[in-house]
């Protein structure tokens, strides 16, 4: 009897630990996030601010010798800052506190290139000190953008800097409270003032920093940090490889700890990457860091902030939003307007989770337990989840909506403490009775939302066809977002034909040529239109199904372009130059081309005050110039320098560069291109333009 009764009790443990084995959590697979990464990938939306002695030169990066007497802000208020991000919907803020030029926004005790030495506040404010108070105040993160060039300082380039940048790091990491993240810019050396040596000075990007030591010491002094670099050495997060908004559809949240990252592995990240580098999308809210007042009609609409989002936060990276801050301390209204109407376009597109709390089936559950079953997925809870059976790879989850519904988003989310595991999965919902495909993706990670055209469905399907490891689905959403119409593109070719286009589908368009804001009584467009000369172009996209009209689209031209010629180049692509058409360009090759002098006539004596340049906007462009000469000339002879210069973030951020000096008489115009991005003799040039007066 005693026997029995010890065996059964033997057979008893030895099936609960079975039944056990079944249902307990799978195993991480691969790297996985730390908790500071954790914490960091759900703020998922937070603000940079640029500020620095670049917002009153109107330059794009200082060369360190700009007069610190410059900066004096009259009506800064980093509280207008925080107040507008926290409406926004954002979660933090970083600040430049010290850019590629050296000066410091907080007084450091290491130089006298700072606030200190300002009329600002007579020398005794601290912006990062207000920054840090502001964030506070409005229950927000503080993060620190800390050049690791300087461009001021004599020390630049010698051991010496080393001591310098960390007695910097330590003032900032322990002067004001907790940091969320620090921000290391990849510019690395170059011409600087340096203490007036005025000179070249190039660094091992991956040996002088030291960041090894740099990062023992910044982990000590903040734990809870995380660390962004693109300068040599893999930090917490990484760059995405452009500046323009988006990351891969395909993104894995993995890199390897060691090796060369390349464009694709930023882009993509890595599938069997060794550790956790997940992606942040740093982008502006207009096409550049730093304030510039001919921008402000340029600040990005509410319909490409929503690409933004979906290209950024729907493809599991995080999104770090720019504003400028003007020289008079202040975030510009239109600033303000777009990043508040884009906060309330976001929170209205996911306002109601479709799939909430519906019925939901999955053809495999993990030891058939409830707490990893399908109603886990849609219970809007971070810390559950639908889990299959270790050897599943490929699985479905059904939605049933009860009655048929209309939708047009679908989001996931995977729970990345076990790592990131789905390579492949399709959509499809159940309409009239037959399973239709919706959308078809690659990976998944934190987030991932797709977008398709609406559709009226009972049931949802969510199938998973690839998968590193069985699948571990926090959440699921589906959304009915609204939609928001772009602005109008306007272009104007070289015989002043004015065209309006948008990706949108079916949309009527009115504009007006006066400066006034186009209605639905203004002129429709129909077909090109001619606006030769000088002319302001405004127009508005207009749904009459909804009633909705788009932001207003704006373009200013300015002269003629019908009498222009491009002068001594024998070769008819060249006029791409000026046709109007951002995505066309044309290139000069060849041996010694540089410095090479495009010569262009403009038929006639103008006012010349300024000229602009863009290069090719296709990613995989060549000859993006980086230092030009500008002259002018009456008679293509004799000819006058009036600009020169460097287009200086145009790698990263290859939008209009836009050159002013006093006016001159000019019916000549000549840009010498000195040096390009990749150091080679090409160069190209997708439009060119001039300001006159
Ligand atoms: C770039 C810098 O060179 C820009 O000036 C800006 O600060 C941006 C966020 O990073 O690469």
């Amino acid at each position: 009897m005693k026997r029995y009764f010890l065996c059964g009790f033997i057979l008893s443990v030895c099936s609960i630990g079975f039944n056990y084995a079944q249902t307990k959590a799978p195993t991480p697979c691969g790297p996985v996030p730390t908790e500071n990464q954790m914490r960091w990938q759900e703020m998922e939306y937070y603000a940079f601010v640029h500020f620095s002695l670049n917002t009153y030169t109107n330059q794009s990066w200082g060369f360190g010798n700009e007069d610190v007497k410059l900066f004096n802000p009259k009506e800064s208020d980093c509280r207008q800052w925080a107040r507008i991000c926290k409406e926004a919907g954002m979660k933090g803020i970083i600040i430049t506190a010290k850019h590629h030029c050296g000066f410091c926004l907080w007084p450091s005790k290491y130089t006298e290139y700072s606030v200190k030495n300002t009329p600002w506040k007579n020398g005794k404010g601290d912006m990062v000190r207000e920054m840090a108070d502001a964030c506070k105040e409005y229950g927000l993160k503080l993060g620190i953008y800390l050049s690791p060039w300087d461009r001021n300082s004599k020390d630049y380039g010698k051991p010496e800097y080393i001591t310098y940048f960390r007695n910097q790091l330590t003032e900032l990491l322990t002067n004001y409270g907790p940091i969320f993240e620090v921000w290391f810019d990849g510019a690395n050396g170059g011409d600087g003032y340096y203490g007036g040596a005025n000179e070249v000075r190039k660094i091992d990007r991956t040996t002088y920093y030291d960041w090894k030591n740099t990062y023992a010491m910044i982990r000590k002094l903040q734990p809870n940090i995380v660390i962004w670099n693109d300068g040599g050495d893999r930090g917490d997060l990484r760059w995405v490889g452009t500046e323009e908004g988006y990351v891969g559809e395909t993104n894995w949240s993995l890199l390897n700890a060691t090796g060369e990252v390349p464009w694709g592995m930023l882009h993509y990240g890595v599938e069997d990457g060794d550790s956790w580098v997940p992606a942040e999308v740093n982008t502006s809210i207009r096409p550049e860091w730093f304030y510039h007042p001919n921008e402000d009609s340029k600040v990005k609409t509410v319909p490409f902030l929503m690409e933004t989002y979906y290209n950024s936060i729907g493809h599991n990276g995080s999104l770090l939003l720019n504003f400028p801050i003007m020289p008079n301390g202040l975030i510009h209204p239109n600033d303000e307007k777009a990043a508040l109407e884009f906060g309330k376009a976001v929170k209205e597109s996911f306002a109601v989770n479709l799939a909430e709390k519906m019925k939901a089936e999955a053809s495999n559950i993990r030891g058939n337990a409830k707490e990893f079953g399908a109603a886990m997925a849609i219970d809007s809870n971070k810390d559950t989840y639908w889990a299959t059976d270790d050897n599943v790879t490929k699985e479905s989850l059904t939605i049933d909506f009860g009655k048929p519904t209309l939708f047009n988003r679908f989001m996931a989310q995977e729970y990345i403490r076990l790592g990131q595991r789905v390579k492949a999965f399709t959509l499809e919902a159940l309409v009239d009775g037959n399973w239709k495909e919706l959308a078809k993706a690659t990976t998944i990670g934190y987030k991932r939302i797709l977008r398709f055209p609406s559709v009226k469905a009972k049931k949802i399907r969510f199938n998973i066809t690839d998968s590193k490891s069985c699948p571990v689905i926090s959440n699921i959403g589906v959304y009915n977002a609204p939609v928001f119409l772009h602005a109008p593109s306007i272009a104007r070719n070289q015989s002043g034909e004015v065209t309006l286009t948008t990706n949108d589908i079916g949309p009527i368009f009115y504009y007006t040529l006066d400066g006034s804001v186009p209605t639905t009584k203004s002129s429709i467009y129909g077909a090109p239109f001619s606006a030769d000369g000088k002319v302001e172009v405004k127009a508005i996209a207009y749904d009459p199904a909804s009633g909705k009209s788009s932001s207003v689209g704006h373009e200013k031209f300015d002269i003629s372009k019908k009498n222009w010629k491009i002068f001594g180049i024998n070769d008819e692509n060249a006029s791409k130059i000026l046709d109007g058409n951002t995505s066309t360009v044309w290139h000069k090759r060849g041996n010694k081309i540089m410095p090479f002098g495009l010569v262009i006539d403009l038929g006639n004596n103008y006012n010349v005050s300024g000229f602009k340049y863009l290069p090719e906007q296709n990613r995989w462009s060549s000859g993006i110039i980086t230092n030009y000469q500008f002259y002018v000339s009456v008679d293509n002879k004799e000819w006058k320098l009036v600009s020169e210069g460097e287009f200086s973030n145009i790698k990263n951020n290859p939008v209009w560069q836009i050159k002013n000096f006093s006016p001159v008489k000019a019916r000549f115009i000549k840009i010498s291109a000195l040096k390009n991005t990749s150091n080679d003799d090409v160069a190209g040039y997708a439009e060119v333009d001039v300001i006159t007066n």
